[in-house]
């Protein structure tokens, strides 16, 4: 069974970028929602493994969609929590260095970033990930999908681009969402501690267990 875990930070904390009505519905009624649904699934599984990690890989592979779809959405929605802060942050060190190898400067990482959510066809999520060289790079994946199915990915940042996501604060201007998300909300030494793990092979940050 796993457990909803605190936010961060408080419901609050994120405004006027996020108001707290939309923490109170994305995180508190969604983000719970997917976590008991996942419960439910494992019910039907008396064996499954005991890190949400690796039970988003099962059902991946064995193509439990609804297994699937609520875990990883779990796992999703506790990892995008940790990618923002209140408080502001700049990459540096290596990251920062990343960041410009891959997007030529962190401006230019901003651009793509935008131009991948908001170019996303429906629901899905922005990724910025890394390979185990420490090359980044951008993943729009749709639905519930996530790179920890994929061994050669480390999630570094995620923004959610369901509209649930943004709509009560920024109507249909899913742009403007992921303006402010990439000016303002970045948990930059959370993405560099990711980045960290990627290059060293370990497996950063795990949902708690
Ligand atoms: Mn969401």
């Amino acid at each position: 069974m796993f457990k909803l875990p605190p936010l961060p930070y408080a419901e609050t904390a994120l405004e006027p970028s996020i108001s707290a009505a939309t923490l109170a519905v994305h995180y508190g009624k969604h983000h719970a929602s997917y976590i008991s649904k996942a419960n439910a699934a494992l019910k039907e599984r008396p064996n499954a493994p005991a890190s949400l990690e690796e039970v988003v890989r099962l059902a991946a592979r064995e193509n439990d969609t609804a297994l699937f779809n609520n875990a990883a959405q779990a796992w999703n929605h506790a990892f995008f929590w940790e990618c923002m802060t209140p408080d502001f942050t700049a990459p540096s060190g290596a990251i920062a260095k990343a960041i410009d190898t891959a997007f030529g400067s962190l401006q230019g990482f901003k651009d793509e970033f935008l131009a991948r959510g908001t170019g996303h066809f429906a629901s899905g999520w922005a990724w910025l990930v890394a390979d185990k060289s420490g090359a980044l790079e951008l993943r729009d994946l749709h639905d519930a999908n996530t790179p920890i199915t994929n061994a050669a990915l480390t999630p570094i940042i995620v923004c959610d681009v369901w509209e649930h996501a943004y709509y009560l604060d920024y109507k249909n201007e899913r742009g403007k969402f992921l303006q402010t998300f990439v000016d303002r909300l970045i948990n930059w030494r959370f993405a560099a501690a990711q980045y960290e793990a990627a290059r060293a092979g370990e497996r950063g940050w795990l949902f708690p267990a």
